[in-house]
């Protein structure tokens, strides 16, 4: 089922990123029967291999709010469908522990920014949704990884924010947007976070142009 899923997700520019079966004491999400699922497949994408899929319906779809989530769900629902699930996505409320179950599911962790860091994509990476199943989905074992963060003594992705936004611990969100509101402010909106553009991990999957742009202003607007 996993390959079936995969070879559905690949012509959107989609991958599966590993799964797991929930446990007795998790709080798994409900289904669209309202009944527990059983397990989860979560799905991403790494650099840019969303945008010319995206960018083409967006184009055929110029006035629709919030246009990747739509692109999203429209794609992962009637794949949910397809294999007898339900799909559940990160922007909806109430928050559903993502990034715990990416971790969980890809053994990742976080990186002193707060984004989850892969060895090979590093930070230019991340989820569009997640399939859930009433039944428990064989997954071969997890691949163990190694993190990046542990091996970077200089930590670049500390020192580039221009107002000091990342302190390894926490996010000052309101001083990033502010700055993100006055002139200077534009070189993050037009070429994406410095912060994490400095981390040297996967830098070749850095986003396209027009990809961190559109990322930019959807964070600057929410
Ligand atoms: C609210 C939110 C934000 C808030 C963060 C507020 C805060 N200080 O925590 C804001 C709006 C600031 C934000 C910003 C961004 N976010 Co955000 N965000 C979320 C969202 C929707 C909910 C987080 C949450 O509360 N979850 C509920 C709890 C229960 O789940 P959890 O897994 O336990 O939560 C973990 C996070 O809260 C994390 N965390 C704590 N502090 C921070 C700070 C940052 C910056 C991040 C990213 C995570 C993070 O630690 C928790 C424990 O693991 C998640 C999606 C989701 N459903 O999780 C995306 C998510 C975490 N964001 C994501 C991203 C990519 C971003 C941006 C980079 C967007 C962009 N520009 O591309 C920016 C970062 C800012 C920048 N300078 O570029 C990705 C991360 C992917 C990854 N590789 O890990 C997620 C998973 C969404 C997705 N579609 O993949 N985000
Ligand atoms: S710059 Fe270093 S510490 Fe920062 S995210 Fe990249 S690997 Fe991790
Ligand atoms: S977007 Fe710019 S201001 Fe905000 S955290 Fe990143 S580098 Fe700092």
């Amino acid at each position: 089922m996993l390959d079936e899923i995969a070879a559905a997700l690949e012509p959107h520019g989609l991958v599966p990123r590993g799964g797991f079966v929930f446990g007795s004491l998790d709080r798994a999400p409900e289904l669209a029967d309202g009944t527990r699922a059983q397990s989860i497949v979560l799905v991403g994408h790494f650099g840019s291999s969303i945008w010319p899929h995206f960018s083409a319906w967006r184009r055929l779809h110029p006035n629709v709010a919030d246009p990747l989530d739509s692109w999203s769900k429209r794609i992962l629902n009637a794949i949910a469908t397809q294999f007898g699930g339900s799909a559940v996505f990160p922007s909806d409320r109430p928050y559903l522990p993502f990034q715990q179950w990416a971790m969980r599911a890809e053994g990742l962790r976080p990186s002193p920014l707060g984004l989850l860091i892969h060895p090979q994509y590093g930070l230019w990476q991340a989820f569009r949704g997640a399939l859930i199943f009433p039944q428990p989905v064989a997954f071969a074992p997890r691949h163990e990884r190694g993190h990046p963060c542990d091996t970077c003594m200089e930590k670049p992705c500390l020192n580039a924010c221009p107002v000091d936004a990342f302190d390894g611990e926490v996010y000052a969100v309101a001083r990033c947007r502010d700055y993100l509101a006055t002139e200077p402010g534009g070189t993050c909106l037009d070429g994406g976070c410095r912060a994490r553009l400095a981390c040297p991990v996967g830098r070749q999957y850095g986003y396209v142009s027009e990809q961190q742009r559109f990322h930019m202003a959807a964070f600057a607007g929410d």
